[in-house]
């Protein structure tokens, strides 16, 4: 039965449905009671397998096809009406020619399927910050993945009342067919059209198609930011809780910052810290002229492998019930899950992520390296008690991070707003080409937004320096960090992980106005002596190793001042004149 009296929903289903031609139309109510009935479907149907119920309770296995592993960049297209609202970033494809194309491969799709139709809400239910989206799929394991990730059903259904704002997805996994696979957002319309994929970043379509592409969008029509962020919270021994959003490329540990732990020496002063959102942040001017923040999800689609009880026991934890894991190792004798990264017992009898027989001594990876976890954010251990507040949490600051082996320094702060949105806008990662089979050398990535900005990066660096001057003297401050500084053997030399905390004191107590810097040609960065080690002694990080990784390479610098200029001329003249005579600014400080 249809949640729902609001004809612009109940036109636009029946439209879908003409074109798709299912058996049958289910509405996702978001019941205890049809969630168990799904996924017993979804078990008889092979889609999902349960795992050991003892020790796993709630946990599932499923695997996507060969061929469908992860969020497809050079099949995803911005479909806005003219091609320099697109950008040069992102693949476009006008409207009516994509649509054309779409509308002919969804023609009957869902013959002999059922289609589901799943209001969500992305936020809590009536904040203001929040916005309703329809999903229609023909796949269980998205209706299964979305009532994690995504506030749905009926209370999502009334929120959006009689209203036309709300998002339409529509996704089908078709034949999984990788050239004909599609994922297209058509700004002007706030729809997303997505077919033959089956991977979750390619299909939930609430995650990045949503609360990314189309979102950033509405955002800066709106006057608010989409942005690719976790949220923490800082809690100090007096219980006062500094909150930060932060930005950081694929692979640079977001997950694993959001929900850190401290070191011991903090843990015993009563030091704590709260993890708001892993992955998205939606930010918007409050009443009192400070920037608030909201994660729009309710839960965490992660990245299995590498989790373990150092690099994030609290991801890990979270993963121990009512979890759904995509193509990690399925481990036969106790009907339970391994990946890469995860303990070093030897694993005997199991199959790898593609199904076949697998053991320890196998030559490839069991799990594949984009192997997943779905899981609810109240399974986390430190979830924030204001993750579902309306109001959202006030950010005091933001911070930017990627993985350079050298230029970049532990961390600096920028010297006001419109110079930090320079710093987000030369954000970027060193790949080495073996890895990800990436062409060696720095991908720029500002504000880690490049795959998932949904109009031009340069009207995007347009909006933040608009953002900047409304918030005005109550801005968030801006930092940058990077955890990856290597030794001359290649060798990482923070520690990293829970230890990271040390630099977010610091950035909490520039925030409060306690601590000192120095200025540097890029920005403020601590004094040596500020950055507490006390408990390091045994990592070998002494002071002056601290200098060192606060050290800034003058010629390296140059070198990155030419290869911003580079980037730069990519936006032509939506690059704004500020953010220019930023970067000549930080060459004339060069010297
Ligand atoms: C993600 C990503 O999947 O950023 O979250 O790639
Ligand atoms: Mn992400």
């Amino acid at each position: 039965m249809a949640l729902t009296n609001n004809q612009n929903v109940l036109n636009w289903v029946e439209e879908m449905k003409s074109l798709t031609k299912p058996d049958n139309v289910v509405w996702i109510d978001g019941s205890e009671g049809q969630i168990a009935e799904l996924q017993k479907q979804a078990i008889d149907l092979d889609i999902i397998k349960p795992l050991n119920q003892e020790k796993l309770p709630g946990c599932y296995i499923h695997r996507t096809a060969l061929n469908d592993v992860a969020r497809v960049e050079h099949r995803t297209f911005i479909c806005s009406k003219k091609e320099e609202d697109a950008g040069p970033t992102n693949n476009w494809c006008a409207p009516d020619e994509m649509y054309g194309k779409l509308k002919a491969l969804f023609d009957g799709v869902m013959k002999g399927r059922v289609m589901y139709v799943i209001p969500f809400c992305m936020g809590p239910i009536g904040s203001k910050l929040s916005k309703v989206g329809v999903e229609i799929t023909d796949s269980i394991y998205v209706v299964l993945n979305m009532v994690i990730m995504a506030r749905c059903g009926q209370a999502a259904a009334d929120f959006l009342g009689d209203s036309n704002d709300f998002v339409r997805g529509l996704h089908s996994t078709g034949q999984l067919d990788d050239e004909k696979r599609y994922i297209c957002h058509f700004p002007e319309d706030n729809a997303i059209w997505s077919i033959n994929s089956g991977y979750g970043g390619n299909v939930l379509l609430g995650k990045k198609c949503f609360a990314l592409r189309i979102a950033s969008n509405q955002g800066k029509n709106e006057g608010w930011m989409a942005e690719h962020m976790l949220i923490l919270g800082i809690e100090d021994p007096k219980g006062e809780v500094t909150y930060i959003a932060a930005a950081f490329p694929s692979a640079c540990g977001k997950t694993n910052l959001a929900m850190l732990i401290p070191p011991e020496g903090y843990q015993k002063k009563g030091y704590k810290v709260w993890c708001v959102g892993d992955d998205i942040a939606w930010l918007r001017q409050g009443d009192d002229g400070r920037l608030w923040a909201i994660n729009p999800e309710t839960g965490f689609f992660g990245v299995a492998p590498g989790t373990n009880m150092k690099s994030n026991p609290n991801a890990l934890k979270a993963t121990q019930k009512n979890t759904i894991f995509a193509n990690v190792v399925h481990k036969l004798n106790d009907n339970t899950v391994w990946w890469e990264g995860l303990d070093k017992e030897p694993v005997t009898n199991a199959l790898n992520w593609k199904g076949e027989p697998w053991t320890s001594e196998s030559k490839e990876p069991g799990a594949h390296p984009n192997g997943r976890f779905t899981s609810h954010v109240s399974n986390c251990p430190c979830i924030s008690k204001e993750y579902d507040n309306p109001t959202g949490v006030p950010i005091s600051a933001l911070v930017f991070g990627g993985r350079r082996a050298k230029t970049a320094p532990l961390v600096y702060q920028a010297f006001n707003w419109e110079h930090g949105v320079f710093v987000g806008s030369i954000m970027g990662s060193e790949t080495t080409s073996a890895a990800i089979g990436l062409a060696a050398g720095v991908r720029r990535d500002p504000m880690a937004m490049l795959p998932f900005c949904g109009y031009h990066m340069g009207d995007y660096f347009a909006h933040w320096l608009e953002t900047g001057k409304k918030l005005g003297d109550k801005a968030p401050k801006i930092f940058n960090v990077n955890w990856f500084r290597t030794d001359d053997n290649g060798k990482f030399i923070w520690p990293g992980y829970g230890d990271n905390m040390r630099v977010l004191d610091w950035m909490v107590q520039r925030c409060k106005g306690n601590a000192d810097a120095v200025e540097t040609p890029i920005g403020y960065e601590p004094k040596p002596e500020d950055i507490n080690i006390e408990g390091l002694e045994n990592d070998g990080i002494t002071a002056s190793v601290v200098e060192n990784l606060l050290s800034v390479d003058k010629d390296l610098w140059k070198e990155e001042v030419a290869g911003t200029k580079e980037f730069y001329a990519k936006f032509g003249d939506k690059m704004p004149a500020e953010l220019k005579a930023q970067l000549a600014a930080l060459e004339e400080r060069l010297g």
